[in-house]
């Protein structure tokens, strides 16, 4: 298991020397900012990521996320081009070495919250989806009441989008997802690149846009696209979390024995109601997510992928991009660190 933290880059306020101070944590998740969705992620570009995180005495473990472009999770005429470029930026990836990819296929919106700073009884705030709340919101008149995508789309360009999706169903959305991973996976396994697919967040449907990787039916239907451990899922338990159908602990631990989990998303998070949750600390007390279990789990299965701690709450008077604070990510750190060990230890005396 390699211990990683998401660094969004030189604009991020915490900087890597910060994220060196956190004990265990020898892995950046990190991105390019400032490519158009769409293009090649050139070498040099990635290179310089890299050496910026080595510089700080860190390793540059994952990529999370290179965007997948629309067109392609429409299935355009023209999602080939885009798909050639997706494939030379997994080969320039793989040539430095960098060994994981996180992405998504979740149309138009990546992650929905309603509220991005709830004050939770401690007088912490962490981020609440409320799905009335969402499907109150009429994107006719605009992202603006949109918590955290205002700057994403104008009116006119979100609304052609949504248009292009009509008629566009979740078996159609998984049609296209295969023929895009019929022609990455291959790459990516050559490049020396495990891709993992990020789960929908949340997992269901909105504003009437398909979403599909929403359950553990999903997760295995996406590893038998294309057989092959390159074709991964990033398990993160506070997108699935929401879904009070899934046994998160059974199938994070049959995904990984399968060798399918190259990177975990940490987070915990507490249903409030059927499509209802807010974000909590990471810890198993605090929400519905037992965080025990699941990091057992994968020591069990002999885990070697990376893992980070998500979203974490806004404590100590913090301000900051949602969700991506400094101190409660890295008590989250801790924490996974203490359970990991703790496994992994009584693992062993138990053989
Ligand atoms: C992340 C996602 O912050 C988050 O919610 O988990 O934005 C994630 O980076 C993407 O969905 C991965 O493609
Ligand atoms: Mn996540």
């Amino acid at each position: 298991m390699i211990m990683t933290f998401r660094w969004y880059g030189k604009d991020d306020p915490i900087s890597l020397r910060y994220i060196r101070q956190i004990p265990a944590v020898k892995g950046i998740v990190s991105a390019l900012y400032d490519v158009p969705v769409g293009d090649e992620w050139p070498l040099e570009k990635i290179a310089a990521l890299k050496k910026a995180v080595t510089d700080a005495d860190l390793e540059l473990t994952v990529i999370e996320s290179i965007p997948v472009h629309e067109d392609i999770k429409l299935g355009l005429p023209t999602c080939d081009a885009f798909i050639d470029n997706y494939c030379r930026s997994i080969r320039n990836m793989g040539s430095l070495g960098i060994p994981i990819l996180c992405y998504n296929f979740m149309p138009v919106f990546d992650w929905m919250r309603s509220d991005l700073s709830f004050t939770l009884a401690d007088g912490s705030t962490a981020l609440l989806y409320d799905h009335d709340a969402i499907s109150a919101i009429d994107l006719n008149e605009g992202v603006l009441d949109l918590p955290g995508w205002a700057a994403s789309y104008t009116t006119d360009g979100l609304r052609s989008l949504l248009e292009a999706y009509t008629g566009v169903g979740p078996e159609d959305l998984w049609s296209n997802l295969e023929y895009f991973l019929k022609r990455v996976v291959p790459v990516a396994e050559e490049s020396g690149v495990r891709m993992g697919i990020h789960p929908d967040d949340p997992p269901w449907s909105i504003f009437g846009l398909p979403r599909i990787i929403t359950d553990e039916a999903a997760l295995e239907r996406l590893t038998g696209l294309v057989d092959s451990p390159s074709n991964g899922i990033t398990f993160c338990t506070g997108s699935l979390g929401p879904n009070a159908g899934i046994d998160l602990v059974r199938s994070i631990g049959r995904f990984a024995r399968m060798g399918r989990v190259p990177f975990v998303h940490a987070r915990n998070i507490r249903r409030t109601g059927e499509r209802s949750f807010h974000e909590t600390a990471h810890c198993t007390e605090s929400g519905d997510v037992d965080m025990y279990r699941v990091i057992r789990l994968l020591a069990e299965a002999g885990f070697g992928g990376a893992i980070r701690p998500d979203h974490g709450r806004m404590i100590w008077g913090e301000k900051g991009r949602p969700g991506y604070g400094l101190y409660d990510r890295a008590l989250g750190a801790m924490y996974l660190a203490g359970l990991w060990e703790a496994s992994v230890k009584s693992l062993d005396r138990s053989r």
